[in-house]
């Protein structure tokens, strides 16, 4: 038998982050699975990914500003490069990059380089129609609610349908100005 050599810390991270990406890979798959079968229509199944990514990204977004020590942001550019580069890789271990902006600077795509929710994913043709990573859509949408902003997020391309890339549209819809809870007098 060949001997086993012990692994350095950095190595057994790694190999146990890779675990845990595939498990929560798999684990995704089994519950839009499960929507497609329990709904009876794709739309359904798009309204409620994303509406359970709302759900998480109202409550990540307090861990996301306690464990990244992001301060606020100037503006909805620096935002949306936040998200990017940093609530992505803490919650989905790969960056996206900012692309497309309009000429307001109140819209913008989010283009992710790599994308684990689809790994080991072939979509049926019975599915045309389903955004399998609409999820995402919603954590954004409800993680800058928390923030807020008021935003509509939707999916400009997406590989499970034969495009090229992963991209979001974030749309700023309204910025509600946050109110100083205390009165100077
Ligand atoms: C600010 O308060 O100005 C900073 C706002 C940063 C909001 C960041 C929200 C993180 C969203 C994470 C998305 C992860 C998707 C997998």
């Amino acid at each position: 038998m060949a001997p086993v050599a012990p692994r350095s810390g950095d190595a057994v991270f790694a190999s146990v982050d890779r675990v845990n990406s595939e498990l929560f890979t798999l684990t995704y798959g089994a519950i839009v699975r499960q929507l497609l079968t329990d709904l009876e229509e794709v739309q359904e199944v798009n309204n409620q990914l994303d509406q359970m990514g709302y759900n998480m990204g109202v409550r990540l977004v307090d861990e996301f500003l306690a464990k990244s020590n992001v301060s606020r942001c100037v503006d909805f550019k620096e935002t949306a490069e936040v998200i990017a580069k940093v609530g992505f890789k803490m919650f989905l271990g790969v960056t996206a990059s900012v692309g497309n902006w309009d000429a307001e600077g109140t819209t913008c795509s989010i283009i992710l380089d790599d994308n684990p929710l689809v790994d080991f994913v072939e979509l049926p043709d019975t599915c045309q129609g389903l955004y399998y990573c609409n999820i995402l859509s919603g954590v954004i949408r409800g993680a800058l609610e928390m923030v807020s902003m008021k935003t509509e997020v939707t999916w400009m391309r997406d590989m499970l349908r034969g495009d090229d890339a992963f991209e979001l549209q974030v749309k700023l819809l309204k910025q509600v100005p946050e109110e100083y809870p205390y009165k100077d007098d």
